[in-house]
């Protein structure tokens, strides 16, 4: 529902007996199709034309030049891309994962409307439904899909949509012309499983339930997908980096909010190689851990609205102007500004 129209009908139940209460006008407007809001659906309940034109506008912000000025950007797909690069280390391992990474997936969602026409809201990738088997997955379709496996040394995928994209960022902080990679790895995937989303759906605090998001299923889907998507800077190089953020954000939104008690920037400058990433864990196989190091003409971000490495709700969500930056405060109810849901 648009914000206007919300406050229209709010001041109506504020004046009027008859009029419908405010809560429940909320809760009508969680309805699917109800008053305009925008409906983010599972990728596996897409139509084939829904897929294409959600890939289609993808393609049209890959076509787009840069307007960030960021670093390295070439395009309207780098801008997004270099933001998490130059905000990596404060957005990880951190209470503003997943908020951040919120308004990071909606002001993507915003381009791709505003700038790319598209109209069918972020779609998720429902990963329980592929874990153990990221390879066959139909999110990997080379036609109706985002292509599949990366190939040879380089590790470059080969069908689909994106394979002729240069991506002009990464890995990690390189400035750096490549392809998109993949290194599917099954076996890391599994960790994106329906127990593993369940038992962080039963923690009951934030700080529990965040670390939890953040360990796995976070960690499997990158990690699952592997190469770019498993680099925890340059990560967004993969567009199925949206997808699959749009899905944790699904499980934050299920969960509904918790009583905040944010625990603070545990990491607020230089992030561990996480446990389960490709590389780092004993024995895991993979190609080696990437290169995390943060090069000298790159500034250490810092940290807005909040002293040192205390977390609360007005701890700023810096956007680098992809998007105003909002406080945390701003973000916990989706149907606010954003104005968007899940359809379960
Ligand atoms: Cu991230």
């Amino acid at each position: 529902m648009a914000p206007l129209t919300r406050f229209l009908l709010s001041l109506l139940a504020a004046g009027s007996s008859l009029a419908v209460p405010v809560a429940q006008e909320v809760e009508l407007a969680g309805r699917p199709g109800g008053g305009g809001d925008r409906l983010r659906k599972s990728w596996h309940s897409l139509t084939n034309a829904q897929k294409k034109a959600y890939i289609d506008a993808e393609l049209c912000l890959m076509s787009k030049p840069s307007t960030s000025g960021l670093r390295g950007a070439r395009t309207r797909f780098d801008d997004f891309q270099s933001v998490h690069v130059s905000l990596t280390e404060i957005v990880h391992y951190a209470g503003q994962f997943l908020p951040w990474h919120r308004l990071f997936v909606w002001a993507h969602e915003q381009a791709l409307e505003k700038e790319c026409g598209y109209k069918g809201g972020q779609p998720y990738w429902d990963e329980p439904l592929d874990a153990g088997f990221f390879s066959t997955s139909v999110v990997l379709d080379p036609v109706t899909g985002f292509g599949g496996n990366g190939v040879g040394a380089s590790r470059c995928i080969a069908d689909g949509p994106f394979a002729n994209y240069t991506n002009a960022l990464g890995p990690s902080y390189a400035v750096n012309d490549h392809c998109i990679e993949r290194t599917i790895m099954d076996f890391v995937s599994w960790a994106t499983h329906a127990q593993y989303r369940d038992r962080c759906l039963a923690k009951t605090s934030w700080l529990d339930f965040w670390t939890c998001v953040e360990a796995s299923p976070h960690n499997g889907g990158h990690g699952g997908v592997g190469s770019q998507m498993s680099n925890p800077i340059s990560s967004p190089g993969d567009p199925l980096f949206f997808l699959h953020h749009a899905w944790l954000d699904q499980i934050w939104a299920h969960k509904g909010n918790l009583t905040l008690e944010f625990p603070g920037d545990l990491f607020p400058s230089g992030i561990p190689p996480p446990p389960g990433f490709p590389g780092s864990a004993p024995g895991g196989g993979g190609p080696p851990a990437p290169d995390l190091t943060r090069p000298a003409d790159v500034p250490e971000p810092v940290i807005i609205g909040d002293p040192a490495n205390v977390t609360t709700l007005k701890h700023v969500l810096q956007m680098l102007g992809l998007t105003a930056d909002r406080t945390i405060a701003e973000v916990m109810d989706t149907r606010g500004f954003m104005c968007y849901r899940y359809d379960v």
